[in-house]
């Protein structure tokens, strides 16, 4: 086996996988009754955007039915679907949030 082909294996076969832990996408969906300025309060509140930043997500999501408002790690991506949740029973509206691994 010529030297080039151990490199080869260096950067493939013979380096230990590191795998990086998988990504969690959450996502907002539209309803009929929550209001737009409780959308933009939420996403403000729990995901750090501006009002500008959360006016335009939320409209996404009114007009697509759905958008992806963070991706974090498992563990965090839980607690911001947590906390959506709890927010809007609280305040009695439907909004749903969900999260899904990346692809
Ligand atoms: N579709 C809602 C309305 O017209 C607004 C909304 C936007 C709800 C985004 C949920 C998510 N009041």
């Amino acid at each position: 086996r010529s030297d080039d082909d151990s490199d080869l294996d260096l950067l493939t076969k013979t380096r230990p996988k590191t795998k990086r832990p998988p990504r969690y996408k959450v996502l907002l969906l539209n309803d009929d009754y929550t209001p737009m300025e409780f959308v933009v309060i939420v996403l403000e509140r729990f995901f750090g955007m501006t009002h500008a930043q959360s006016f335009e997500i939320m409209l996404t999501v009114h007009k697509k039915g759905v958008a992806v408002v963070g991706v974090f790690s498992h563990e965090i991506a839980e607690t911001k679907v947590a906390q959506v949740m709890e927010y809007a029973q609280r305040h009695q509206h439907p909004l749903q949030c969900t999260m899904e691994k990346e692809d």
